[in-house]
């Protein structure tokens, strides 16, 4: 019989803990499918992040390395500077990179560290209990903003996508969504070609994923997918920030 769906090499046989509803999963399986499709899994380095998806180094069959909170652009720099024909990319929250790993980011790719970035952002501290990131948005309720996020209090979401495509280091940003089945298609092709850069030496790639959080942002699954398209996009829009051909 000819198989009609399969699992990727690069992910494990174990099964993921994520929540029912969140978008970890499909955008693992995306990263996946590229290092699949690119043929790279046996020079393939993944750097986990603190936050939900800590476990990313069972999910991914490839070498992995786990990094401090905040700190896996500048473990992921050590690595591609040591092991140069290797490709090495980070998973990283928005409370990781956006929050306690601000610096690092920057300072990645104002470096145009060849390296690539996959940027989960979900508007919230997931793993802890639904705490405010720097991305939540305008009016968001969560733990630590129960009225709802208060610019006077808290200031505005860090839109880290526009700030970072700025920095001349930057070779390519894209911002992305996992909300339907076209959305995901583009970020297929989003997530392969900040792979693909590296393999063509370009640079700093960064590919940031609006994802959903169902448990901390008290809704369904299925509400969640809307609230990214309803509410998200218009604050995040989608699209090619920055490519350096
Ligand atoms: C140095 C340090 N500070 C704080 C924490 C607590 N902590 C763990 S995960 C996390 C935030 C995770 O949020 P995010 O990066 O958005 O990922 P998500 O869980 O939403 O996928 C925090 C603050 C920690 N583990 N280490």
């Amino acid at each position: 019989m000819k198989p009609v769906f399969q699992k990727p090499k690069a992910l494990s046989e174990t099964p993921f803990h994520y929540c029912p509803g969140c978008t970890h999963g499909i955008i693992h399986r995306l990263v996946a499918e590229a290092i699949d499709d690119l043929n790279i899994r046996d020079k393939t380095i993944g750097v986990a992040p603190v936050g939900c998806s800590v476990f990313a180094y069972k999910y991914f069959d490839c070498d992995m390395h786990e990094a401090a909170h905040g700190r896996a652009p500048a473990v992921a720099t050590g690595i591609k500077r040591v092991l140069p024909q290797n490709i090495v990319f980070t998973y990283q929250g928005d409370g990781d990179l956006a929050s306690i790993g601000c610096a690092e980011i920057v300072h990645a790719a104002a470096r145009n560290e060849n390296i690539t970035v996959i940027f989960v952002n979900n508007a919230i501290y997931g793993m802890t209990g639904g705490q405010m990131a720097p991305t939540t948005l305008i009016g968001q309720v969560t733990t630590t903003s129960p009225y709802g996020r208060d610019v006077k209090l808290a200031g505005f979401p860090i839109k880290m996508s526009e700030m970072l495509y700025t920095l001349d280091g930057a070779s390519y940003i894209e911002r992305v969504s996992v909300h339907d089945v076209k959305h995901i298609k583009m970020a297929k092709k989003a997530i392969k070609k900040a792979f693909e850069n590296q393999v063509n030496n370009k640079g700093f790639s960064l590919v940031e994923v609006l994802s959903t959080c169902p448990t901390n942002w008290g809704l369904s699954p299925a509400e969640s997918l809307k609230w990214v398209e309803d509410k998200m996009i218009p604050v995040y829009p989608l699209g090619v920030m920055k490519e350096v051909k």
